[in-house]
């Protein structure tokens, strides 16, 4: 295992114990309750999360504060993906090497179990123990509300729903995964600079456009010629139903460029933080050298 494979597993191992202990235990059904376990503790790389937390210490943001913000990423981003393998959506039986939420349990539960997750994120984000500044505390509330709503990813969900009856630009699709993929990733970026309380929100912005484009690139790559069992999950899906992809527009090598470029770009955007930016800069580079 790479050194940055290392890395990353070491901080799932750790975020993963905070996380689960955040899932409140009383006053609702056991079966609900179950479930929420069940969906966030089947694994998963914890990305969304890592960045943040790396962008927050970078600003030199206290750790407590920024894992609430991280869970509460992640906490949306298992919401989405438990709602995308349903029957209505992507249906599928497999998610993370594991059974799918409502193959464990059934439809009901899965959607229940989303709606709960997106829930707490908000509950966990407004508490004082995120921030003591209630300004702070609202404008993650906002970002995170417009990077996960019909403007956002929920937006760039029904996109792609429509995009499996007709064919889309290149500009459609660009679209579709800035909303889909990239509005989590610049929340994930964003939220340092929100809770340190400084003004260089533009420079993470930008960083997170580059490589939440990447990401995807990366993810349709992915799709075609990963590994199912690496990826824990179907693969060759677009292709068997005819989607249109970033790879069907820009073909496999120059995909590759292409996100090669945008690593690039992204990594630059990093340079006036010199050798605070090591390790964000290693986790960057992971985003298209991954494997799952
Ligand atoms: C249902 C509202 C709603 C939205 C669903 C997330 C999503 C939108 C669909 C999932 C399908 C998909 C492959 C999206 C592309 C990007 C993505 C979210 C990949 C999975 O993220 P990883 O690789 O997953 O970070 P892990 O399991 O490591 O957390």
């Amino acid at each position: 295992m790479k050194q940055i494979e290392k890395f990353i597993s070491s901080f799932a191992k750790e975020f993963d114990h905070y996380f689960l202990d955040l899932i409140p235990t009383n006053n609702y059904s056991r079966q609900l309750h179950k479930a929420m376990k069940y969906s966030i503790s089947v694994g998963g790389k914890r990305l969304r999360p890592l960045f943040l937390i790396e962008i927050s210490k970078m600003l030199g943001v206290k750790r407590n504060r920024a894992l609430r913000a991280a869970a509460a990423i992640e906490l949306i981003h298992c919401y989405s993906l438990v709602h995308d393998d349903l029957p209505a959506m992507d249906d599928d039986d497999l998610r993370r090497g594991h059974m799918t939420c409502h193959k464990k349990f059934d439809d009901a539960t899965a959607i229940l179990v989303g709606d709960a997750f997106q829930s707490l994120a908000f509950q966990i984000l407004s508490d004082k123990k995120t921030h003591p500044n209630s300004e702070v505390r609202c404008k993650l509330i906002n970002q995170l509300s417009i990077a996960a709503g019909a403007s956002g990813m929920v937006g760039g969900q029904m996109l792609d729903l429509a995009a499996e009856k007709k064919k889309l630009t290149l500009d459609e699709i660009l679209l579709l995964q800035k909303l889909k993929t990239g509005e989590l990733f610049k929340f994930s970026c964003i939220a340092g600079p929100i809770l340190s309380e400084l003004r260089n929100i533009k420079i993470f912005s930008k960083y997170a456009k580059s490589i939440g484009l990447a990401f995807q690139i990366k993810d349709d790559l992915l799709d075609i010629e990963g590994d199912e069992e690496k990826m824990g999950k179907k693969t060759k899906k677009d292709s068997s139903r005819g989607k249109e992809t970033l790879i069907s527009f820009y073909g496999v090598e120059n995909a590759k460029k292409k996100s090669e470029e945008l690593i690039k770009s992204s990594k630059d955007l990093l340079k006036p933080f010199g050798l605070k930016a090591k390790c964000l800069i290693d986790l960057t580079n992971f985003i298209i050298s991954r494997n799952n």
